[in-house]
């Protein structure tokens, strides 16, 4: 069993710097705000917060127009949020409390998925997303290092990396290409397509969905990170892999996702497994909504990952 004392760390990451809009700094409270920690515990785990970015003048750094190396838009302060959050969530791993991590946008995947590795060096690793976040220094065209976590978490176009990145840099263990698959993928550009098919990274997109049935798509991706069935499973879960019919609030939405149930069952099946090791929400952005409808589907949805990952599913 992975996680007897069933005790869950959230970790707050109210990070924003790693894309241009504001807001999604804002996900984590508005998720506790909602009954979070409470949601927990009444699923029988024990419950604490643990808050790395406390002190920093976010605002701040994100409005440091020097903050900027090459295309890479705030590498300062995306490598500096990022290595504390890294920090925290290697602590759960030692301590075997599972890190839950609310974003906060999904620059914050860099640091979970290697301080996963670093704890599980066979585990695998499920990114649900509309995005496939593997942009280099190099292919990113926004410059948002939130489109780029998975090539740095690889290290890929590492000579080419802002020099912030020196965590990053010393790590023992990267994300090998065959620790790592998706699900959900629909807005894939093409720098990303050819990193995917030149290292070999098993993705199912939203075509796939339809083609074999989510059931089927989520099998063949635990198959693929975790051949053995018998190795741990990070879920980096993006919320905009989710349909934004159900998911308003977030910073780019893309037509054409999961449905609700669709999104709740890869959590759901990966749990079952009994192999979850650790969980982020992230893109959560309360303030891009339109109605306040917008907002509670949003966070609701959010709150279902987290109880489709610790909850028992099956009646
Ligand atoms: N691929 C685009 C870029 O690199 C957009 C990706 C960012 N959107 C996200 N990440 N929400 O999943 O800028
Ligand atoms: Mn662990
Ligand atoms: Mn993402
Ligand atoms: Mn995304």
């Amino acid at each position: 069993k992975l996680y007897p004392k069933k005790h869950v760390t959230v970790i707050k990451a109210p990070f924003s710097g790693g894309q241009g809009k504001s807001g999604v700094e804002d996900g984590p409270e508005q998720l506790l705000k909602s009954g979070l920690l409470h949601q927990i515990e009444s699923l029988g785990w024990e419950c604490s917060v643990a808050d790395p970015l406390e002190g920093l003048d976010s605002a701040k750094m994100k409005a440091n127009v020097e903050d900027v190396y090459e295309r890479c838009k705030r590498p300062q302060m995306v490598s500096e949020c990022c290595e504390r959050i890294y920090k925290a969530v290697e602590t759960c791993h030692q301590q075997g409390s599972f890190p839950l991590t609310v974003g906060g946008d999904h620059s914050i995947g860099m640091s979970t998925i290697t301080a996963f590795v670093n704890a599980h060096p066979n585990g695998g690793i499920i990114w649900v997303d509309a995005h496939a976040d593997i942009n280099t220094s190099s292919t990113t065209c926004s410059g948002n290092l939130h489109g780029c976590p998975v090539a740095f978490a690889m290290g890929l176009d590492r000579k080419n990396w802002p020099p912030q990145f020196k965590w990053l840099d010393a790590l023992k263990t990267l994300v090998k290409p065959e620790q790592i698959t998706y699900i959900g993928l629909r807005d894939v550009d093409a720098g990303e397509k050819k990193i995917l098919r030149d290292l070999g990274i098993k993705a199912f997109s939203m075509y796939h969905v339809d083609k074999y049935g989510i059931n089927e798509v989520v099998r063949m991706a635990m198959e693929a990170v975790n051949p053995s069935g018998e190795n741990p499973i990070h879920l980096s879960y993006d919320v905009d892999g989710i349909d934004p019919l159900y998911v308003a609030a977030t910073g780019t939405p893309v037509r054409g996702g999961l449905t609700l149930r669709e999104g709740l069952f890869i959590v759901e099946e990966v749990a079952n497994s009994g192999n979850l090791a650790g969980l982020d929400i992230v893109e959560v952005n309360p303030s891009l909504a339109t109605t306040d409808i917008h907002i509670v589907d949003t966070v609701n949805t959010g709150l279902s990952i987290a109880k489709c990952a610790l909850g028992d599913t099956i009646l």
